[in-house]
């Protein structure tokens, strides 16, 4: 079964040095991803980033509210927000893009989570759907129908933009070898694809596009 790839974009999230082996934000075999996403884009007209990137006073920090921890909750501005360490801070080294990702082709790359009052997985909005990043209009403007979801991490950044996705009416895949999730609590990833695809979301292996 070929799957047309007539209108369609692969959205690359969050394939950064702090979320994979060694980083500040370690993605269970994250670094797997970047071999299958060299691979798969090749296929498309039209590639697109997202790239966490957040002001060292960032509000999703556990280090910058006193008393708390990685892990805890606080209430940032009225949205419940789980307190990660330090990561992809904006210009760092862990902000960055590993080497052995294929990043040369890519048309465009969407910064998130650059305002220190909100968090942003997904690669369309803020979590508190204020702020559009341009993912969207960026897409539109091209013509894409359909896209394809590849990145980190399973159970954050892709599910909300798969879900996003959705709700602005993109086809929108997710490519299931091309994803790891950090599993905060063990089933977090499944439960992740399992919503993705209640939602809509049809899961296929990368295999089915070459
Ligand atoms: C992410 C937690 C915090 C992600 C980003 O890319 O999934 N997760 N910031
Ligand atoms: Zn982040």
């Amino acid at each position: 079964m070929a799957i047309n790839l007539n209108k369609s974009a692969l959205i690359v999230v969050d394939v950064q040095n702090d979320f994979l082996l060694g980083g500040a934000l370690a993605v269970a075999n994250g670094d797997e991803v970047i071999p299958v996403i060299n691979q798969v884009q090749d296929k498309f007209a039209l590639v697109v980033a997202t790239q966490d990137w957040h002001p060292a006073n960032h509000g999703s920090f556990a280090a910058n509210h006193e008393g708390k921890k990685v892990g805890d909750f606080i209430n940032l501005k009225g949205v419940n927000q789980y307190l990660w360490p330090i990561h992809c801070v904006e210009n760092s080294e862990g902000a960055g893009f590993p080497k052995a990702l294929q990043g040369q082709t890519w048309n465009k790359i969407f910064k998130k989570g650059t305002n220190p009052e909100v968090d942003s997985y997904s690669g369309f909005f803020d979590n508190g759907k204020i702020e559009e990043t341009g993912l969207s209009d960026f897409l539109k403007g091209e013509g894409i129908e359909k896209v394809f979801v590849t990145g980190l991490a399973a159970d954050y950044c892709v599910k909300f933009t798969v879900l996003d996705a959705l709700d602005l009416g993109f086809e929108t895949y997710l490519l299931t070898d091309a994803t790891k999730g950090v599993n905060v609590s063990p089933n977090d990833t499944n439960d992740a694809l399992t919503e993705m695809e209640k939602k809509g979301a049809i899961l296929i292996q990368s295999n089915a596009l070459l």
